[in-house]
C-alpha cells in the first residue's frame, strides 16, 4: 500500500511533503519504486511514457496539475480512476494571472512600456472597462473564478464551453454553433481550455479573424490573446500573422507548442506579446500534497474521489 511519486520538476519536494504529511504512510520517488506490486496510490505530472503500466495494482492516479492532457498521451495509462487537481491556491493564483494580464493590455501597457524605452511622455487613450468584453474560452472552474475577479472590475463578460451553462454575469454560448457568436462579441479572449483532441490547434488564424472589430477603436486598438491552457490550442505562427494583421493587438501567453519556449522563436521578440514561463498557477507543495493525500483517505473511507476526469472526452 506504497504511495508513489512520479514525474515534475518538483518531485524530491513532493516525495518529502508527502513523507511529512504522512509519516506513517510509505513514500517512494520514481524511478527509486522497489517492488511495483507495493504501488497502489502515484501523485503524477508529466510521468515517463509507459512508465505507470508497470503498477499492477494502481488504484488511482492524481494529476498534480489540472489539466489532465500529460497523461492522456500515455499510450499504455492504466485504467484507474483520474482525479485531476481542483484546489483556492491554485484557482487565486489564475485569477490573478488572468486579472493582471487583462488590465495590462487593456491598459495598453506594452504601448507605455515601448514609450519609457524612448523617454516619451504621452497619454494614450483607454478604454473605460464596460467598453471591453472579456470572453472566456473554458468557463469552467477556472474560467467561473476569473468572471468573477474581472466582473468586479467592470468588464462585460462571455463564457464559451462545451455543454451549456448558465453563469452569473455571464453571457454563456456552447459548442460548434455558439462559437463564432462567442468570439464576434469579444474584444479580450481568455483561454482557459484543457487539451483535448477536440481543442488541438483551436487558436488559429481563422479563429482570430472572428473576434470583434467593433470594439476596435482609438483608445482599445484591437483585441487580445490570452492563453494560459495548453500550448497545443495554438498555432504559433498564426498568433504572429494574426497581430502582424491587426487582428489580435497584443497577446499574454504562459503555455508553448514547445515547452520551455525555444530560444529561437520569435514569440520573444514581438513588442506586443507578453511570455510567461507556464507560472500562471503554480500551486505550492503543500496545497497538491494534502489534495493527493485527501484523495487518498476518502477513497480508503469509501468516500466519492473528487473531480474524477472522464477518460471519453479527456479532461
Ligand atoms: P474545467 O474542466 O473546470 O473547465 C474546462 C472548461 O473548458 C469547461 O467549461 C469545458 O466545458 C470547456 N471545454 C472543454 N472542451 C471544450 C470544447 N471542446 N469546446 C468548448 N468548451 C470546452 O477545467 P479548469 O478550469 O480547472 O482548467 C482548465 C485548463 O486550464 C486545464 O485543463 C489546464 O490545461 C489549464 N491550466 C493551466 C494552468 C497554467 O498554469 N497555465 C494551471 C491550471 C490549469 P464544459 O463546462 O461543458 O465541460
Ligand atoms: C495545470 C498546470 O494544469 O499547471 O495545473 O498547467
Amino acid at each position: 500500500m506504497s504511495l508513489l511519486v512520479i514525474g515534475s520538476d518538483r518531485l524530491d519536494d513532493f516525495y518529502v511533503c508527502t513523507k511529512a504529511m504522512a509519516p506513517e504512510r510509505d513514500v517512494r520517488a520514481y524511478p527509486d519504486v522497489g517492488n511495483v506490486a507495493d504501488i497502489k496510490y502515484a501523485l503524477a505530472w508529466k510521468a515517463p511514457m509507459g512508465s505507470l503500466a508497470q503498477f499492477e495494482n494502481l488504484e488511482l492516479i492524481v494529476s498534480v496539475g489540472a489539466g489532465v492532457d500529460h497523461l492522456f498521451t500515455d499510450p499504455e495509462l492504466p485504467d484507474v480512476p483520474i482525479v485531476r487537481y481542483v484546489d483556492p491556491d491554485l484557482t487565486a493564483r489564475m485569477v490573478q494571472y488572468v486579472v493582471l494580464q487583462t488590465l495590462f493590455h487593456v491598459r495598453r501597457m506594452t504601448e507605455i512600456q515601448a514609450q519609457q524605452r524612448t523617454k516619451k511622455w504621452a497619454f494614450l487613450g483607454e478604454a473605460m472597462p464596460d467598453e471591453v468584453r472579456v470572453g472566456i474560452m473554458g468557463i469552467g472552474v477556472l474560467g467561473q473564478a476569473c468572471a468573477k475577479a474581472l466582473g468586479g472590475l467592470g468588464y462585460r463578460l462571455n463564457g464559451w464551453s462545451r455543454s451549456p451553462k448558465n453563469v452569473d454575469g455571464v453571457t454563456c454560448f456552447a459548442g460548434d454553433d455558439g462559437l463564432e457568436p462567442f468570439l464576434n462579441q469579444t474584444d479580450v479572449l481568455v483561454v482557459l481550455l484543457p487539451f483535448t483532441p477536440a481543442t488541438k490547434g483551436i487558436l488559429n488564424l481563422d479563429l482570430f479573424r472572428k473576434l470583434s472589430t467593433s470594439g476596435r477603436h482609438e483608445r482599445l486598438p484591437g483585441p487580445v490573446l490570452i492563453n494560459a491552457g495548453r500550448g497545443g490550442l495554438q498555432v504559433e505562427a498564426d498568433i504572429l500573422s494574426a497581430l502582424d494583421e491587426g487582428s489580435l493587438y497584443a497577446a499574454s501567453l504562459d503555455v508553448f507548442e514547445t515547452e520551455p519556449l525555444p530560444s529561437d522563436s520569435p514569440l520573444w521578440e514581438h513588442e506586443h506579446i507578453v511570455i510567461t514561463p507556464h507560472n500562471a498557477a503554480e500551486s505550492a507543495n503543500e496545497s497538491i500534497t494534502r489534495y493527493f493525500l485527501r484523495q487518498i483517505e476518502r477513497l480508503e473511507n469509501g468516500q466519492p474521489l473528487e473531480n474524477v476526469v472522464d477518460p471519453k472526452i479527456g479532461y
